[in-house]
């Protein structure tokens, strides 16, 4: 268990680095047999350049001045360039000036081949961060669109993040991760259109779900930080006393299979193309075969 003194930045590191390129078996070696207690997942989503990376570090030091030996890890998700595969890692950049905070872990990492706004390992990162002891959790996704909603399967809260300028992106979130915001933010405050934004988003987010989701304001100086630190902290509350089950590891548990599932199909289908040969029946056989070979 990593407590604020205790906590091996280079160690937790070097573990993420191994097991998000390791194959599955030693993926389930490093975490399958965990019975560490799940961390509260907050996840900030939003479009590109909206003010994720600037928020989440205002943020996190509101949230560790909760708990004297509250520990908390920060996942931002960098799109990876399709030509090289790399990741550009500005967010790194971007949160250095808390990347010392007592308690704090802070790690960017690259989308790889996911298209979903995710890492395609993201779940497997965020249990073996939980074997660190982590109390909570911080995930910064990538971009905006309908298939991010992913995102919203792997946390307890999402955030999501609207810029004034947000513009045409406002209609294609409206149809997609809005529908799954437990808080909006509209960030850069300071600029024109904030307040604008912020009331047409009410409008929008009335009579979402059975709870009225919060909009919020915030700005890179730190106005609003609080009120949304406090709003996580009622959503959380909420969850608790309405949907339990929620806060169970039941839904986790699942997501993570399928991850683990679909990556022994994808690696599968790779290793082996003949599977696809043949008719529709005898390409599952194959593939049913060759995943119980393993
Ligand atoms: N005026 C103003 N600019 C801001 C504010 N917050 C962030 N910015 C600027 O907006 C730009 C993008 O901010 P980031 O925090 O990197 O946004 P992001 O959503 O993390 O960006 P990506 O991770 O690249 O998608 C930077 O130039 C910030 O300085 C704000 O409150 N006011
Ligand atoms: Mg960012």
């Amino acid at each position: 268990m990593s407590t604020k003194t205790s906590l091996d930045r280079r160690r937790i590191s070097r573990e993420l680095t191994r097991i998000a390129n390791a194959p599955l078996d030693e993926v389930l070696e490093t975490i399958g047999d965990s019975k560490a207690p799940a961390a509260y997942r907050i996840g900030v989503t939003g479009p590109p350049g909206g003010g994720k990376s600037t928020l989440i570090n205002a943020l996190v030091k509101e949230r560790l001045e909760d708990g004297i030996d509250k520990t908390l890890a920060v996942l931002a998700i960098d799109p990876s360039s399709p030509v090289s595969g790399g990741a550009i890692l500005g967010d790194r950049i971007r949160m250095d000036s808390i990347a010392d905070l007592s308690g704090l872990y802070l790690r960017s990492l690259s989308s790889r081949s996911a298209r979903n706004g995710l890492c395609d390992n993201i779940v497997d990162l965020l249990t073996l961060l939980e074997t660190h002891g982590f109390d909570e959790v911080i995930l910064e996704t990538v971009g905006v669109g309908q298939s991010e909603i992913a995102v919203h399967e792997v946390v307890d809260t999402l955030v999501v993040i609207v810029p004034p300028d947000a513009g045409d992106s406002v209609q294609t979130m409206k149809s997609g991760i809005l529908e799954m915001a437990d808080i909006v933010v509209v960030t850069k405050a300071d600029q024109p259109g904030a307040r604008r934004m912020a009331s047409d988003l009410s409008a929008v987010m009335r009579k979402r779900g059975d709870r009225d989701v919060p909009v919020l304001q915030t700005e890179a100086a730190g106005v609003g930080v609080a009120t949304l630190n406090q709003a996580i902290d009622d959503h959380r509350a909420w969850l608790a006393d309405n949907h339990p089950q929620a806060l169970t590891c039941g839904s986790r548990r699942r997501y993570h299979l399928q991850a683990l599932i679909d990556r022994e199909v994808r690696e599968a289908l790779k290793a082996d193309t003949e599977i696809l040969r043949g008719t529709l029946t005898t390409s599952y056989d194959r593939l049913l075969a060759a995943l119980r070979a393993k």
